[in-house]
């Protein structure tokens, strides 16, 4: 299957509630589970899944697929629920999440699951992975683009900016990084913990091409990626303000809800509310 290029705003905007919805069931009560960073990044992987992404899910490994790497692995929940609506694993398989010996592990494991491009968790290192793998596509003549997805407390990692130096050096226009600024790290606000401001400026003075957008307005984030496929000789990073929790009322922006286990009770009172935004949006729950 390619990606759905004609999917309009619309229905990105109801899959991207649909796909909230199958997070939080699939996380379930009782165990802990990444919630804030995974809904906060939902619309991002929408985006990228159901509109710019270039893949074959019955192919995965065909040779021309655009490439994503989650580099802030833990919110690889949300990605596990694009790639089985994209086809590259049952949908059913969801609910092994997080389970002894099910493919669907707490962080991205490559070798486990099918559409995965690289093992991430260890914050900081996905986009030295990703620089390798433009730079891959380079050398082989190939001409997918390569997009990675950072959190914006991982920004405080040195590894990102050594990385963010080597795209700009090598002039990487197929690499597109996404920073899901959402304002807050596992213990707090990243402005009070260690300061990342002003993060698209950083970017610019690496050499990129930086934009901010509102990272759950769905044009705006089209829009964005459609721009940057047109930046020649540096690659771009989309700095998308977004809300942590974004979908669950008593988790929105609430640092509380990094990485917790739910009770049944906030699970029902989540899921009830993501079950009333997909009916409002004409979605299937
Ligand atoms: C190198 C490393 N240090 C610490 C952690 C533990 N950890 C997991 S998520 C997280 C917070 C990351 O914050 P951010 O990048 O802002 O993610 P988000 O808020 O989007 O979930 C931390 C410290 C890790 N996974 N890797």
């Amino acid at each position: 299957m390619m990606a759905q290029a004609n999917v309009g705003v619309q229905e990105l905007e109801r899959r991207a509630a649909e796909v909230r919805l199958q997070i939080v069931r699939a996380m379930g009560a009782g165990k802990f589970h990444h919630f804030g960073g995974s809904l906060s990044a939902t619309d991002l992987l929408v985006a990228l899944y159901f509109h710019a992404l270039r893949y074959r899910a019955d192919e995965p490994d065909w040779p021309g697929r655009d490439r994503f790497v989650l580099s802030k692995g833990h919110a690889v929940p949300a990605l596990y629920v694009c790639l089985a609506r994209c086809g590259f694993f049952s949908e059913e398989e969801l609910t092994t999440l997080k389970q002894f010996g099910s493919n669907l592990q707490g962080h991205p494991d490559m070798r486990k699951t099918c559409g995965l491009e690289a093992n991430t968790g260890s914050l900081g290192m996905g986009l030295s992975v990703a620089n390798g793998i433009a730079l891959a596509g380079r050398s082989k003549g190939l001409d997918y683009r390569v997009y990675a997805l950072l959190g914006d407390g991982e920004c405080q990692e040195g590894q990102v900016w050594e990385a963010a130096m080597t795209s700009a050096n090598y002039a990487l226009d197929t690499l597109t990084v996404l920073v899901d600024r959402n304002e807050l790290q596992a213990m707090g606000p990243t402005e009070e913990r260690m300061r990342v401001e002003p993060l698209a400026e950083k970017w610019r003075s690496f050499g990129w091409e930086a934009v901010e957008i509102d990272g759950h307005d769905m044009q705006a984030i089209c829009d964005a990626l459609s721009r940057a496929k047109t930046v020649k000789d540096r690659p771009t990073a989309i700095v998308a303000r977004t809300v942590k929790g974004k979908g669950v009322s008593f988790m929105e922006g609430r640092s509380g809800f990094h990485n917790v286990m739910v009770t049944e009770d906030q699970l029902r009172e989540a899921i009830e509310g993501l079950e009333a935004r997909v009916a409002e949006l004409g979605g299937a729950s």
